[in-house]
């Protein structure tokens, strides 16, 4: 380390600080947290190391700066994001190219020079008056080679603490990586909070922006405190994880990971890919099931398997519609003392209040509208309700009573399943099987479509395309990422592949309940084994009215009645051949579209229009 940086650290920093920075002994982490120091000015810097002591600073400077509220329970705050930055905001979010670089026509780039200019603009002078704290994280668990080692700088106490709760501490992986001399790879984040309001929520919102510099390891934001734009290790590290991935050869993907029990203590651990706001920590989190992850998974072939690991320690999970009935673990964490931090409810009198909790809710208190009374216009003009479609919470895994004991393995789990899903009101079964993992990766995971939800600023319900719900966070071309995937598994046992759609409508209403999911994860894990049979509906394998049946009154104590199998698994051939003409019409305009996916999509059109030329267009599961 030069003089000037040396003195630059000095006069920020306590002995303490400089110690613990001085320990890891790299130059990367010097210079970054240096040039952060330069660029944002703080009064002072703060530098944390694994001690239960420097978590609870965090968590507890959180508190005294305002940026989380204490509630009555015992460990519970809540946190508030600006009216209007309750989700990710995919048109301020960039991936920075050097000149001449295009990643994808579809990817959200700009030139890197002039992205870095205009965050060092509005970057410059953020930390006046203010403390910088530098943390040490890890994506994965410690010590595997899952792990990646991650160095935070932000002005909010928030982010840190959330961070503490969803990701393991990652000062120890730090030296451990850096004793070994060689330089090795880590993931850099800079968030600046600026300017706020009295609720500590940006005043400049219009000047939020979510940059990835890819060439550096490095992300970017400011004007912001929504975790999905703030929290360096969530979806900001997706990004950088995949073209790490690529580099390497495993996956990255935006996925869930859960154990189904099957018969005879049978354990089968399954994967699935469903777009935000579309079922993930749902289907993670089923009753009698185990919890591995909720929505960061790591793919890598280890000794010849297909294996997974949870990257993240916590869930930052939706909190509509969990009620004690749905959701009986996630319910009794959120009511009982622990830690959890509460984003955009409802709170009156130290009480928090949220859509769907399944109690009386009250008609005025504090939200993310500020002061909020029942009927409230927002600043948009728009209705407002008690609390924010995307408000969430964050937890972390060992408060789960439901979370497998083996979700932290090192080398993580062997996976039975992949699993796509999406919000699909009209075109596909609740459940289907692929034929292969080309059909299934190419045909599910390639063609996924949902219909737009609360996790992104923008109208909802609108039916967009979404790469293995990896879209957002796609950061290369889609044709690679594909062939990505279709290679991953080329040369070992491949998991089975399997669609599902919990969101299937019939007269505007959805066909299923939200607890049907119990029975299509038991099918796949039937399945995994070949323990019950299918039938072969052109685009996959459906389940059996008799399998079904057995399953609802197995799982869910419920009688299945034949109508509800046809009006749910009818093959709605026209609809599914629209969405070919669709996923064509995208894949058309992708120079790089694997082959493999031209040929699996060619064949499923063939098998479609045979079956409807023999048996009509809405084709019941009985007649198959
Ligand atoms: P992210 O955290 O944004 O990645 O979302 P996620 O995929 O984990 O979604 P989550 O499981 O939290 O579900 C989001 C919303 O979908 C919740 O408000 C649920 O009530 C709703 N939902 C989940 N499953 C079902 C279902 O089977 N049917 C219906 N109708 N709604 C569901
Ligand atoms: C998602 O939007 O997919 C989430 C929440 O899981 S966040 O990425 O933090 O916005
Ligand atoms: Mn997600």
């Amino acid at each position: 380390m030069n003089q000037s940086t040396q003195a630059l650290l000095t006069s920020k920093m306590s002995a303490e600080s400089l110690q613990k920075l001085m320990t890891i002994n790299n130059d990367e982490v010097t210079d970054f947290v240096a040039e952060a120091i330069t660029l944002c000015e703080p009064d002072s810097v703060w530098v944390g190391d694994d001690s239960d002591a420097d978590v609870a600073y965090c968590r507890q400077l959180a508190i005294d700066n305002k940026e989380e509220i204490p509630l009555n329970i015992e460990g519970h705050t809540v946190h508030w994001d600006g009216y209007f930055d309750q989700a990710r905001k995919k048109d301020v979010t960039k991936y920075l190219v050097p000149e001449g670089v295009e990643l994808d026509k579809k990817l959200n780039q700009m030139v890197r020079a002039e992205g870095l200019k205009e965050m060092d603009d509005l970057q410059r002078g953020a930390y006046r008056g203010r403390q910088m704290l530098v943390r040490f994280l890890c994506l994965g668990t410690t010590n595997s080679i899952f792990a990646i080692p991650c160095l935070q700088i932000t002005d909010s106490a928030y982010v840190c603490h959330s961070e503490d709760l969803l990701y393991r501490r990652g000062y120890e992986e730090f030296k451990r990586q850096s004793a070994k001399g060689d330089s090795f790879e880590f993931f850099k984040f800079r968030h600046a909070t600026g300017e706020v309001d009295e609720r500590n929520t940006s005043k400049n919102y219009d000047l939020n922006r979510v940059y990835m510099d890819y060439t550096q390891n490095t992300t970017l934001s400011v004007n912001t405190q929504y975790a999905g734009n703030t929290v360096g290790l969530k979806k900001l590290s997706l990004r950088l994880a995949i073209r790490k991935a690529d580099r390497e050869g495993w996956l990255a993907e935006h996925m869930f990971i859960m154990r189904s029990n099957g018969p005879n203590g049978r354990k089968t651990y399954l994967a699935g890919a469903f777009p935000s706001a579309c079922g993930k920590t749902s289907t993670a989190m089923i009753s009698g099931e185990n919890i591995v992850g909720d929505d960061l998974a790591y793919f890598r072939v280890i000794d010849g398997e297909f294996r997974a690991a949870n990257v993240e320690n916590g869930i930052f999970g939706i909190i509509t519609d969990v009620n004690a009935s749905d959701d009986p673990v996630i319910h009794d964490v959120l009511t009982k003392p622990g830690e959890v931090v509460f984003g955009n409810v409802l709170v009156k009198d130290g009480r928090p209040y949220w859509l769907g909790m399944g109690e009386d809710i009250p008609l005025a208190g504090e939200n993310h509208c500020g002061q909020w009374t029942d009927g409230m216009v927002g600043p948009d003009g728009k209705p407002t309700t008690c609390s924010h479609k995307n408000a969430r919470y964050t937890v972390q895994m060992r408060d789960l009573k439901n979370a497998d004991p083996a979700w932290d393995t090192p080398e993580g789990l062997p996976i039975g399943g992949i699993i796509y899903g999406g919000r699909d009101s009209d075109t596909n079964v609740p459940v289907r099987e692929a034929y292969s993992w080309e059909h299934g990766v190419c045909t599910m995971g390639a063609t996924l479509e949902s219909e737009t939800t609360a996790a992104t600023i923008g109208q909802e319900g609108v039916r967009a395309w979404n790469v293995m719900s990896n879209m957002d966070f796609l950061s290369m071309s889609v044709g690679r990422y594909i062939q990505n995937n279709l290679n991953f598994a080329k040369e070992i046992k491949r998991p089975k592949v399997f669609g599902t759609n919990y969101f299937i409508k019939k007269d505007g209403k959805f066909l299923n309940g939200k607890l049907d999911k119990g029975v299509w994860i038991k099918w796949i894990e039937l399945r995994v084994h070949g323990d019950v049979e299918a039938l072969d509906a052109a685009y996959g394998k459906i389940p059996k009215y008799e399998d079904l049946k057995a399953l609802f009154k197995q799982v869910l104590n419920e009688d299945y009645t034949e109508q509800a199998y046809i009006d749910q698994f009818s093959i709605r051939i026209p609809k599914v051949l629209a969405k070919h003409d669709r996923m064509k019409a995208i894949y058309d305009t992708i120079a790089d579209t694997p082959q493999t996916w031209k040929d699996e999509m060619a064949s499923e059109r063939a098998r479609l229009e045979k079956l409807q030329a023999e048996k009509g267009d809405v084709i019941s599961p009985f007649d198959l």
